[in-house]
């Protein structure tokens, strides 16, 4: 089999970025090397999952009050497990845990960053053989270096963060991560077991025709997104419509899509959950940066998502993000 020299590998492109800053310490290519070596080990366990007895409930909920899922368990301690042993994180958030956790050892301390966790988002798709991902957010610490990491530093805007990222497992598995340099995508070559370089600079772009969005909660929605919605079935071929729906309910695979083809995600908060359902810290954070690093846009119907300071890990925000010129679309109608 001929070997292609010219694939960049994730630890070669990380490396070749960092020695475009001379004064970089290489403690977030560590944390990206280790975080795609955990989504690695994720991935086997989700090809394998309708093979072996880690499919399915765990039988307990997790602080969301969400059925857990055995393979969510699983994901969570591996990123936790590499994390806590390379020499670049001082502490995680997860949507699996109840509370942040710090790493508290003389190295850990010593690291400038903290990541939060979704494990394994779209969870409800893991026994039907859908896709599901695993998103990540890194900031830099606040606290002292050399002491342990506090709550201040999971607690920051969006706007703070130095890097966000996700996996998909999908009919191939990908890393994408972005940087304010740019948003670049990485397949896993399972022949040699790395992530390659393949989709160099993405961005998304500024119009699409899809928008993604639970059409069973439509009577729950406010009056401004029913309007949009109905707005994107009623479009004339003079404006590319009508829309076509995509809703994959695993909003990495939707995003993912989005952000590739053009198009609007959407999970409005509805009239029993004004909050809507997704995380901030863990969900809508990594997305609302990758997104905008790609060109595209994030806001919660009001105001930009990465200006939000959160007060508690697992603060929940209603959360659209896509296209930049389908986004402003959509505020005509939801402001
Ligand atoms: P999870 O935390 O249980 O995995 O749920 C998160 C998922 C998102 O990926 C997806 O966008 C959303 O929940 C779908 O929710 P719904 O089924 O209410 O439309």
């Amino acid at each position: 089999m001929a070997i292609n020299r010219k694939v960049q590998t994730l630890d070669e492109f990380t490396l070749q970025q960092l020695r475009d800053f001379p004064k970089a310490t290489g403690e977030l290519s560590n944390l990206l090397r280790d975080i795609g070596l955990a989504a690695k080990r994720i991935n086997v366990e989700v090809n394998k999952a309708g093979l072996v007895d880690i499919l399915g409930d765990y039988g307990t909920t997790n602080i969301q009050g969400e059925e857990v899922k055995k393979l969510d368990i699983f994901a969570n301690n591996q990123l936790m497990g590499v994390l806590r042993h390379g020499i670049s994180c001082a502490g995680i958030g997860s949507e699996e845990m109840d509370d942040f956790v710090v790493f508290d050892d003389e190295t850990s301390n010593k690291s400038k960053y903290v990541c939060l966790f979704d494990p394994l988002d779209g969870s409800s798709n893991i026994d039907v053989n859908v896709s599901i991902g695993t998103i990540f957010s890194v900031f830099r610490r606040v606290s002292d270096l050399g002491n342990p990491a506090t709550e201040e530093d999971f607690l920051q805007a969006g706007n703070k963060q130095v890097a966000a990222g996700y996996v998909i497992y999908g009919s191939s598995t990908m890393l994408v991560y972005a940087t304010r340099r740019g948003v670049n995508g990485f397949t896993l070559d399972q022949s040699i077991g790395e992530f390659t370089l393949s989709h160099p600079d993405m961005k998304c772009p500024p119009n699409g025709r899809i928008y993604s969005v639970n059409h069973g909660n439509f009577y729950k929605y406010e009056e401004g997104v029913k309007q949009y919605i109905t707005a994107c079935q009623k479009k004339d071929a003079t404006s590319g419509g009508p829309y076509t729906q995509r809703y994959i309910a695993s909003m990495v695979a939707d995003v993912h899509r989005n952000l590739i083809k053009g198009g609007i995600f959407m999970y409005p908060g509805t009239s029993d959950r004004p909050a809507g359902k997704l995380r901030l810290l863990y969900e809508c954070n990594p997305f609302a940066f990758i997104a905008e690093v790609a060109g595209g846009k994030a806001t919660d119907g009001k105001g930009r998502i990465l200006d939000i300071v959160p007060t508690k890990l697992h603060q929940r925000t209603p959360f659209f993000v896509g296209s930049i010129e389908m986004m402003e679309e959509m505020e005509t109608y939801v402001k």
